[in-house]
């Protein structure tokens, strides 16, 4: 008997195509998402789930899962909706898929970064509205990034890739990190490291958080840390909702003591809280920052490879441990 195979969400169709090929696999074909009593069955009869962002898979989830639960194999690196421990209390293998979304995620916090300050999304709406009725020499004006701030919080794959991009637009690189980077990879970057995480927010210009979700880093950008921030500034976040206070953030956008925002996550997804949506100076997407057709085949790709690999008996390379999380 092939081990059975539960995947939550529909995946890319050659991903599925394989899987059917290699697994004895349960699809989600509508792509509904799955309640909570649908996880609770899925985790009972699987031998292997394969999970994506929107499923909390909590302590609860996993002590009510079945004898055969073996892995949780997710569909995306951030696995701040599982409880690791738990899972590692069960000797459930919990694998991501880091590595294949870091260009797309870079992609799309310097889209949000242009778009927040140059008003494009701004411009947009006032256009399509009909409320363009002439240019004008003062009209949306917005901030120039050459020779501009850039401070990074979070400088792992996806904040170095964001680096490289912004420093082309002539953004000078800042960060914050758990560790420092090598020598070598600063330059290459041109990046300056700050200790202080406070200290570096007050001089920046741009603040993008590219860090994982966890205890550490939930809402490091607190209201009092929002507050350090210069009135004419900006915020970025692909991460999580979660690094955000995002209630605070609201008050400062509201009372323009920074200047925008630009959002691709939230506290409670898919639920965006709706006063965002009568501020001018955000520019909201729907947790898009994966979302090419390159980066989910190669998302799918590694799911299929880290289930084979675990099925055939050897540990996946992308195995994340709860201690190192
Ligand atoms: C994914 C992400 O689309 O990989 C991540 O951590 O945030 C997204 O880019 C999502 O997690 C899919 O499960």
């Amino acid at each position: 008997m092939k081990p059975l195979v539960i995947v939550t969400r529909k995946l890319p169709l050659e991903i599925e195509k394989r899987m059917k090929e290699l697994f004895q696999v349960r699809l989600n074909s509508d792509d509904h998402l799955f309640s909570r009593e649908e996880l609770l069955t899925a985790v009972n009869e699987a031998d292997i789930l394969v999970s994506t962002v929107t499923e909390k898979i909590d302590a609860d989830i996993i002590a009510s899962s079945g004898p055969n639960l073996r892995m949780i194999a997710n569909f995306g690196v951030g696995v701040d909706h599982i409880d690791l421990k738990a899972a590692a209390q069960k000797m459930i293998t919990v694998t991501n898929t880091p590595g294949v979304l870091t260009e797309d995620t870079a992609d799309m916090a310097m889209a949000l970064l242009l778009s927040i300050t140059r008003r494009v999304s701004e411009g947009e709406r006032m256009l399509r509205s009909g409320n363009w009725k002439t240019w004008s020499p003062t009209g949306m004006l917005g901030m120039r990034l050459q020779d501009k701030k850039l401070g990074i919080i979070g400088m792992g794959r996806i904040g170095q890739a964001l680096a490289a991009r912004a420093r082309a637009f002539g953004l000078s690189i800042h960060y914050h990190n758990r560790n420092r980077l090598d020598d070598d990879v600063e330059k290459k970057l041109g990046a300056t490291y700050w200790e202080s995480l406070d200290q570096m927010i007050t001089q920046m210009d741009v603040i993008s958080l590219n860090c994982p979700f966890t205890p550490d880093t939930h809402r490091i950008m607190s209201k009092r840390r929002l507050a350090l921030m210069q009135p004419h500034s900006y915020l970025v976040n692909t991460a999580r909702g979660d690094v955000v206070d995002e209630k605070a953030l609201i008050d400062i956008l509201q009372s323009g003591a920074v200047a925008g925002a630009g959002l691709d996550v939230y506290e409670n997804e898919p639920n965006v809280n709706p006063v965002f949506f009568d501020l001018e100076n955000v520019v909201l997407a729907p947790h898009m920052g994966s979302a090419t057709e390159e980066a989910r085949y190669a998302m799918g790709e590694k799911v299929l490879i880290n289930v084979k690999t675990f099925i055939d008996g050897h540990s996946p390379r992308d195995r994340v441990l709860a201690e190192s999380y």
